[in-house]
């Protein structure tokens, strides 16, 4: 299935892994509302395309992306608003990335800032290069988190290094932003491409109706109570022990076969 260029966001869909690079550079990839339009139309399209198992979002140039476009937003000739851009744009991009049915990462190869940070915490794993950095200026700009960030901070931080962030935080180093968990793994300059390939790989040999599931269940444990989380367990493990993937692992185990999902180890941080 073909993907919609659009000239702010390059798609590029290679053995199961969508790549979507937002695609500004010279404004570090600052969304516009366009940009925006397109992101939640390719993700729509990739959430029902067979062929697509893995999202991969990044930034062309040396941004991730530097959160909204603060032109386009103080446009007094423009019809944009901070409601509409968060109603309109945001609430649904990250709605979708969060919730999305596939594994996502977010390949954060320079600066992400403000709801360009946000964009990148909703993916599920983080990969960063070592000279990028997180830039969650909202109070410096005199604006509060949105875009998700205070959920996204305070589930992967706790309370008081969130506020503290939020606060003060301003620029955050990758090897920072890896201390305090906000990241999965950082790559030395040159290697953040290489790295990448080495998580989709594994993600697109993995078992694709177990990842879908195992991510509805950290999901909805977030805000679930044990009772309900056993609840759906339960419910999914049934979905997940009648499928063929777990067949297939099961035959390999018997027969003292690898396993057919590869190796499972933790990366080396
Ligand atoms: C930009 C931007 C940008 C336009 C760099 N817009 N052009 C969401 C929705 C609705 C309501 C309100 O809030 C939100 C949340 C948000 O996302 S608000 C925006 C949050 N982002 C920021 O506050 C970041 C603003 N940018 C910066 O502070 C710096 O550019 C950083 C620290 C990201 C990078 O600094 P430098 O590496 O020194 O680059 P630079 O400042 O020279 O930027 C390069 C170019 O990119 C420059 O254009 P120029 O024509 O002068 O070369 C900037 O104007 C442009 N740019 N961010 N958000």
């Amino acid at each position: 299935m073909g993907y919609l260029e659009s000239s702010t966001l390059i798609c590029r869909q290679e053995r199961g892994v969508l790549t979507l690079t937002m695609n500004r550079a010279e404004a570090l990839n600052a969304l516009t509302s366009e940009m925006l339009d397109a992101l939640i139309a390719a993700l729509t399209a990739a959430e029902s395309d067979d062929e697509v198992r893995v999202v991969v979002l990044t930034g062309s140039g040396r941004g991730f992306s530097a959160g909204q476009d603060l032109g386009e937003l103080n446009n007094k000739e423009g019809q944009f608003s901070v409601e509409t851009q968060l109603r309109q744009y945001y609430r649904p991009l990250i709605q979708r990335v969060a919730n999305f049915a596939k594994p996502t990462i977010a390949k954060i190869n320079g600066v992400a800032a403000g709801a360009g940070a946000a964009l990148a915490m909703a993916c599920d794993f983080k990969l960063m290069d070592r000279r990028a950095r997180f830039h969650l200026a909202f109070s410096q700009m005199g604006l509060v988190l949105d875009s998700g960030a205070s959920y996204f901070l305070v589930h992967a931080l706790g309370r008081t290094r969130a506020l503290e962030l939020a606060f003060f935080g301003g620029s955050l180093s990758a090897q920072d932003a890896l201390a305090l968990g906000l990241v999965n793994q950082i790559a030395e300059p040159g290697e953040l491409d290489g790295l990448t390939d080495e998580w989709t790989e594994r993600l697109v040999l993995g078992p694709q109706l177990a990842f879908r599931l195992i991510k509805q269940e950290l999901r909805q444990a977030e805000g679930a109570s044990l009772g309900e989380i056993l609840e759906l367990e339960t419910a999914f493990q049934i979905e997940a022990q009648a499928s063929l993937d777990h067949q297939r692992a099961i035959d390999a185990f018997m027969n003292k076969q690898p396993n057919p999902f590869g190796r499972h180890v933790t990366p080396p941080k």
